[in-house]
C-alpha cells in the first residue's frame, strides 16, 4: 500500500449521461473517477482512468471511432491504482443514474497491460471482448428492452465476470454503454467508455488475442446507425467477436460491498 485513496464527498452532477462512479471488485468498493477531482489537491487516486476533459459528462461520437478518444473516453490518462480481482471473480460497475431514454448495448473488454497499467501506452492496448448485451426484447416495452434497462433496474449497475481462464496480470477493463437514442442518423450514436485498472490473480494461462480499440466500430454499421424508434426486430452488438471463454453474468441487484478500499493496490 503506497498511499490512501482519498475519500471525498460525492459531487453531484446535474448533467445527463453519466460516468462510472464506483467499482466493486470481489466485494470491495473502489471510488471511480469524477472529472471534478481535477480541482481537488491532492487529487484522489482512483482505479478509474482520468477523464478531466469530460466535465460535460459526454460521449464519444462515431466520427471519433478511429481516434484515441474511443479507447478510454476523452483524452483519458492512466489510472494510478488497480483493483485486485481473481480470475473468475466479479466486477460491478456503478453508474451515475442512467437516463432511461439512452437505450442501447453494454459491452466489456479486457486488455493485458503486459506490465503496469499505470504507465502503459493506451494506444498499444489490445482488447478482447468479455461481455456484450444488446436488445433483449424488441416488444416488451416502448423502444424495446435493452441492456441499459437491465442496468437501470439493477440500481444503475452492471456486473461482469473476469474469465477464469485468463492468465494473471495487470489488465484494463473497458466498460462501455452505447446510447442509441439519436443513432437514427449518421454520427448520432453515443459511446460512453469507462476504463478501470484491475490486478488479476489466478491460475489461468490464456492470453486471448485482442484488437486495438480504434478498430472496434464502424461509424456506418447497422448497429451504429440504428433507428431506435422504428419497428425493432434484431440488434447485433457491435465490435469484435466475444472471447470464446467469456462468461455471461445474470444481472441482479448487487449486494452491498463488504468493505471499501483503503489503499492503492498493484500486482
Ligand atoms: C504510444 O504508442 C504509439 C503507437 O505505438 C506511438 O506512436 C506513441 O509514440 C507512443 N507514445 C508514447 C508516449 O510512447
Ligand atoms: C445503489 O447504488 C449506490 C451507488 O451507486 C449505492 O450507494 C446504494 O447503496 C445502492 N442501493 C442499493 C439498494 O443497493
Ligand atoms: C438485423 O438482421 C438483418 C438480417 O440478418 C441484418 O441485415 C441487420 O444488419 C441486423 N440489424 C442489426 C442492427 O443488427
Ligand atoms: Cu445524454
Amino acid at each position: 500500500m503506497l498511499s490512501a485513496i482519498a475519500l471525498v464527498g460525492l459531487i453531484s452532477s446535474v448533467t445527463a449521461h453519466g460516468t462510472v462512479s464506483g467499482i466493486v471488485a470481489d466485494g470491495i468498493f473502489y471510488e471511480g473517477y469524477n472529472p471534478s477531482y481535477q480541482y481537488i489537491t491532492p487529487a484522489p487516486i482512483t482505479v478509474g482512468w482520468l477523464i478531466p476533459n469530460d466535465l460535460a459528462n459526454g460521449f464519444i461520437a462515431p466520427d471519433a471511432y478511429t481516434t484515441s478518444d474511443i479507447i478510454c473516453h476523452l483524452a483519458a490518462t492512466n489510472a494510478q491504482a488497480a483493483a485486485p480481482v481473481k480470475a473468475g471473480g466479479k466486477v460491478e460497475l456503478q453508474w451515475t443514474p442512467w437516463p432511461t431514454s439512452h437505450k442501447g448495448p453494454v459491452i466489456d473488454y479486457l486488455a493485458n497491460c503486459n506490465g503496469p497499467c499505470e504507465t502503459v501506452n493506451k494506444t498499444t492496448l489490445e482488447w478482447f471482448k468479455i461481455d456484450g448485451v444488446g436488445l433483449l426484447n424488441p416488444t416488451s416495452e416502448t423502444d424495446g428492452y435493452w441492456a441499459t434497462d437491465v442496468l437501470i433496474a439493477n440500481n444503475n449497475s452492471w456486473t461482469v465476470e473476469i474469465p477464469p481462464t485468463i492468465a494473471p496480470g495487470n489488465y484494463v477493463l473497458r466498460h462501455e454503454i452505447i446510447a442509441l437514442h439519436s443513432a437514427g442518423t449518421e454520427d448520432g450514436a453515443q459511446n460512453y467508455p469507462q476504463c478501470v485498472n484491475l490486478a488479476v490473480s489466478g491460475t489461468g494461462t490464456a492470453n486471448p488475442a485482442g484488437v486495438l480499440a480504434t478498430t472496434f466500430y464502424s461509424a456506418t454499421s447497422p448497429s451504429i446507425i440504428f433507428d431506435l424508434y422504428g419497428t425493432l426486430t434484431n440488434y447485433t452488438v457491435p465490435g469484435p467477436a466475444l472471447y470464446s471463454a467469456a462468461v455471461s453474468v445474470t444481472q441482479t441487484l448487487p449486494a452491498a460491498p463488504t468493505a471499501s478500499s483503503t489503499g492503492v493496490y498493484t500486482l
